[in-house]
């Protein structure tokens, strides 16, 4: 009874939009006879001045948001409430929204959260008084039937709808995107009801991007990913007129979900507060996908298809209406009555199929339906009466049946960058229509147009990185191992930085320094828009390649074909990392000119400019992967401009991530801080990206540092994979450099791989050991991906204990080996609490893609683990380093790293001890061997030094065995025998392992095949 009378209301309200409430219905559900009449008489004031919308924004503090929108570095900043959350009063009510939004969080819309569940422990604030009526103990009929008030509660459609109005282009983009995983509605046109005027959201959609399976592709395992925009699909679009007592958005809803997995696609009026009356958000079109996954017995639609829902009454927004009926392909009118006068039906220039659903009886609507119907040449087959005898199943059945036969028939199909022609036609905005983002767009398309095949482009475009690069890299690499030779290193380097120099500034290089020059927004537009391109140029061949990739790992022997794609992978790579890395390149080879060269000044700016992005949260490339080598002087430079740009002295903690590939660490990251590395099949992470988040003044003193970085690091190999090229050392490397670098390190665990992590920490805690440049205690938390089960903690309890053990065991061997053997356990090179450095995160999707939302568990332990990672931050012992310090410290530890030429060439400490071990023994064997050839060749003049180091030996072996090949092959012989005996009671579990190891060893290669 009380729902009905609620959903009657409701309609009423929408039948009467734009007008507020009567004073009747107010007073029965205001608290005070008096206070209604104060909000009744606002509210009327509120319409007659245009002023719904600023009276909504100031009750829920975003006006100044208003005109300066909500930027992407204030949505991630690190304020005290990202850790106690929580609605405490209205104002809080649209900012818990976007933080729950932020991380995917599919309750995000509950507006009428009182934050009793976020427990605060962390940073107690007052706690709210209670004043919870169920906990009356008095019998009062009058509290029993109050209602609450739900004119004092927000509908999450006006929060949605104020957010996106008082947001930035790329926070609206990252809404979008975001609610979109959730599989949330997203705005396509949104109204404001002050200015009466609607825009078309087609930027704010731009990076959605989606992955499907059409029924064509069920049987070749194919699939389909493409930027939503830019997908020709049939748009189904549903209206109302008039008045409705069916809630179109339920329906809607059901019609989208299997029924065991409904899912509350669009806000409706049975949601918590969608009953609340919309102020703001009438005149709304929202837009969601049905996407098929290839899957004939769970897929509703076989084909992909737009599904549209406009809020409010047609009558009042007759623009959208026309809009709809110009760009779908189908348009479902829901109605209670019909007027046969009605001519806003008949009237519009349709370019879609009209039905017409009524929730009607017979009677009233017979003559009515009769004359529209005829008016617009339907037949039955376009009107759908939901009779009382009707369900809402069958109802939804018929609707189903009607959707797909026009999905199979029309060929009605439009992007929505198409519909922007449309928009312009009925004078409706369109979000891409500033200035900045024109602009941006056409330098953007000025750059990407002329990319035809990528390798070539990189070549011609970008020479100064890849080959050149990568022999400076290695000559630096030996500048640090062979310091005899430095002076023809240096004369080496030098002419290869000529050769960097002698090339022109490539036009699209030119073009690119303009754009990222310019300035406000549209540089950022430029970069997104360089992004899109770029991705969406190589998103087909990537994800072509990356499929074969990981299809060919799955199976070890095809190593040669591995290598293959891997090469392929890199060459048709081309990202704005690759710009990037570009302009360190011409910065640094300029480095080489004169102070005065014109060249060389030209460039001065370029630190600072990229200062400038990072200050902004843009990522920026710390490691280059391709060439395993950080550009030094460049990073170090743009982070001395960015000590510059903020205060003196402002502390940075530096959170970084470690995984295995492809285990959703760049997707962590993202989620937990709102950073934008790159994710998804297509492009993974190729060495380290870094991402500065700015924290709040409110909590400043608590962390004690001013910015956080956060480090997203490529997936280390798997280790079939690690065993092709050198990629031990790279893993190795990267694992210590970055472990090195941070305050926190979050390990990622997947559960399927956790020995290769076991492999790769203890390569990191020997190169600890070893570096005596490191000399600090990072933190470490492991994080176990994949694991929903409540018990987790309790039954890995063992496992965890177990980890800890053989960490402490190879912390102590390694301890032995580097003859440092006050280091008895892992904890005393790492910190790390086996009880709370572990957390059990569940999978990603809520069911099966592409229709899966992001499951509420895996953003809550994601969130969870912010907190932690949070406070952990603030239980830091030794005091945070300031930027230049920290620039310091990153040049001195990669140094340490690229001295290290030892430890990380092994798959772990117990492989390099075995290694030192057989090193020990051979020497032995060696002088055994000198000896008795010795004494065969007395007198013949031909004794070595006794003093020859390790390598001499197999020359000098080589040699005495050519004197006597016959003789001597045995002793050979004998010698490979004895190494591979002793190698097998080092370590019977280990032996293949590391006789495979160390036969990839050059050294142990040279000393058995020399
Ligand atoms: N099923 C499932 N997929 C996930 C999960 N986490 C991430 N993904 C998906 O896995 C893919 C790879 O995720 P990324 O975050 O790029 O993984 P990564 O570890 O950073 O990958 P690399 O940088 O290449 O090492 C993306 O398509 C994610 O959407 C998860 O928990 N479950
Ligand atoms: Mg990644």
């Amino acid at each position: 009874m009380c729902i009905v009378e609620m959903e009657n209301l409701e309609n009423k309200k929408g039948a009467e939009e734009k007008r507020p409430t009567t004073a009747k219905d107010v007073s029965s559900r205001g608290p005070s006879c008096m206070e209604a009449l104060t909000t009744q008489s606002k509210a009327q004031d509120d319409y007659k001045n245009g002023r719904q919308l600023k009276s909504l924004l100031e009750d829920v503090d975003l006006e100044p948001y208003y005109t300066k929108k909500l930027s992407l570095d204030q949505v991630r900043e690190i304020i005290k409430k990202t850790i106690t959350a929580g609605c405490k009063c209205k104002a809080d009510v649209p900012w818990h929204v976007l933080d729950k939004l932020m991380i995917f969080n599919a309750t995000a819309r509950n507006t009428d959260d009182d934050g009793s569940k976020d427990l605060i422990i962390s940073f107690p604030l007052e706690v709210p008084k209670c004043d919870d009526k169920s906990a009356s103990t008095d019998l009062d009929f009058e509290d029993l039937f109050d209602s609450s008030n739900t004119d004092d509660m927000l509908n999450p459609l006006d929060i949605i709808t104020a957010l996106f109005l008082c947001s930035d282009g790329f926070v609206q983009q990252e809404m979008a995107r975001k609610m979109s995983m959730c599989q949330f509605s997203v705005p396509l046109l949104l109204p404001n009801c002050d200015t009466n005027q609607c825009t078309l959201m087609l930027w704010a959609m731009r990076d959605i991007v989606k992955k499907y399976r059409p029924q064509s592709l069920s049987e070749s395992k194919g699939f389909i990913e493409d930027r939503i925009v830019l997908s020709e699909l049939p748009m189904i679009s549903f209206v109302r007129l008039g008045e409705c007592s069916l809630s179109k958005s339920e329906i809607l809803n059901k019609l989208l979900s299997n029924s065991p997995q409904y899912h509350d696609t669009f806000v409706h009026r049975n949601m918590e507060c969608g009953n609340s009356p919309r102020r703001i958000s009438n005149g709304l079109i929202e837009i969601t996908w049905y996407l098929p996954g290839g899957n004939t017995n769970i897929d509703i639609f076989s084909q992909p298809v737009a599904v549209a829902n406009l809020r409010g009454d047609i009558a009042s927004f007759e623009a959208q209406y026309s809009f709809l009926c110009q760009t779908s392909a189908a348009v479902f009118v829901f109605f209670d009555h019909l007027d046969a006068e009605c001519s806003l039906l008949t009237n519009q220039n349709h370019k879609a199929q009209i039905f017409l659903v009524g929730n009607c009886d017979r009677k009233s609507n017979e003559d009515a339906l009769k004359k529209v119907a005829t008016e617009l040449g339907l037949t039955n087959n376009n009107i759908i009466i939901k009779t009382k005898q009707k369900n809402d199943a069958d109802f939804i059945k018929i609707v189903r049946k009607k959707v797909r036969k026009v999905i199979r028939r029309s060929d009605m199909k439009v992007t929505i960058e198409q519909m922007a022609d449309v928009a312009h036609g009925l004078g409706i905005l369109v979000d891409e229509d500033s200035p900045e983002c024109q602009i941006a767009k056409t330098n953007a398309e000025a750059i990407t147009a002329e990319i035809q095949d990528i390798l070539k482009y990189k070549d011609a475009q970008l020479p100064c990185q890849d080959q050149i690069w990568k022999e400076l890299t290695r000559l630096k690499l030996e500048e640090f191992q062979l310091q005899n030779v430095q002076s023809q290193l240096q004369l080496q380097k030098k002419e290869l930085q000529k050769k960097q120099n002698s090339y022109d500034m490539s036009t699209a290089m030119t073009c690119f320094i303009n754009a990222i020059s310019s300035p406000g927004t549209e540089r950022f537009y430029f970069l997104k828009w360089m992004r899109m391109n770029l991705d969406n140029l190589s998103r087909i061949k990537l994800s072509e390649l990356q499929e074969k990739y990981q299809e060919k790992c799955k199976n070890s022997e095809n190593k040669e074909e591995i290598k293959e794609i891997d090469r392929q992978i890199s060459n048709s790579s081309l990202g704005i990392e690759h710009f990037f890395r570009e302009m360190g390149q011409i910065y640094e080879a300029s480095l080489s000119l004169p102070q005065t060269d014109p060249a060389r000044q030209q460039l001065q700016h370029l630190p600072k400019l990229c200062a400038e992005l990072l200050l902004d949260g843009f990522p920026l490339e710390l490691v280059d992967g391709d060439a395993s080598n950080i550009p030094l002087r460049w990073v170090s430079d743009v982070l001395s401009q960015l000590s510059d740009l903020v205060s003196p002295n402002r502390k940075i903690r530096v959170v970084t991530v470690l995984g295995v590939q492809g285990t959703g660490k760049s997707t962590l990251l993202n989620t937990m801080f709102g950073v934008q590395f790159a994710v998804s099949s297509g492009r993974c992470t190729r060495g380290a990206f870094m991402s500065l988040i700015k924290i709040n003044e409110d909590i400043k003193n608590v962390l004690n540092c001013d910015f956080m970085l956060i480090i997203d690091t490529e997936g280390l190999k798997s280790p079939e994979l690690a065993q092709l090229d050198n990629s031990y050392e790279h893993d190795n490397e990267l694992a210590t450099l970055v472990v090195g670098l941070s305050d926190i390190t979050i390990v990622n665990v997947a559960m399927e791989n956790s020995t290769e992590m076991k492999d790769i920490l203890q390569i990191v805690v020997h190169a600890f050991l070893r570096m005596k440049e490191v000399g600090k205690k990072p933190k470490c938390v492991f994080v176990h991906q994949n694991v929903s089960d409540v018990s987790a903690h309790e039954k890995n309890s063992r496992d965890r204990k177990l980890l800890l053990e053989q960490l402490n065991e190879m912390t102590q061997a390694a301890a032995k080996m580097e003859k440092k053997e006050e280091n008895k356990s892992f904890t005393d090179v790492m910190e790390y609490s086996p009880d709370t450095g572990n957390w059990y995160i569940p999978g990603l999707w809520n069911g099966n893609p592409p229709m899966a939302p992001v499951s509420i568990g895996y953003s809550e332990a994601v969130y969870e683990l912010k907190k932690h990672i949070i406070q952990l931050l603030r239980n830091c012992e030794s005091s945070a380093n300031d930027i230049l310090e920290y620039k310091e410290w990153v040049k001195s530890l990669w140094t340490a790293v690229k001295h290290e030429n030892f430890i990380f060439s092994f798959k772990n400490s117990l492989v390099a001890d075995s290694y030192t071990k057989l090193f020990t023994e051979i020497n032995k064997w060696k002088w055994e061997f000198k000896r008795e050839t010795r004494i065969s060749n007395f007198g013949r003049g031909e004794i070595k030094s006794e003093t020859s180091d390790l390598n001499e030996f197999p020359r000098s072996f080589k040699s005495e065995a050519s004197t006597d090949q016959k003789n001597k092959k045995h002793k050979a012989n004998n010698i490979f025998i004895s190494v591979s005996r002793f190698l097998r009671t080092l370590l019977p579990h280990r032996v293949s392992h590391a006789c495979k190891s160390l036969s990839q060893k050059k050294s142990v290669k040279m000393l058995f095949h020399h």
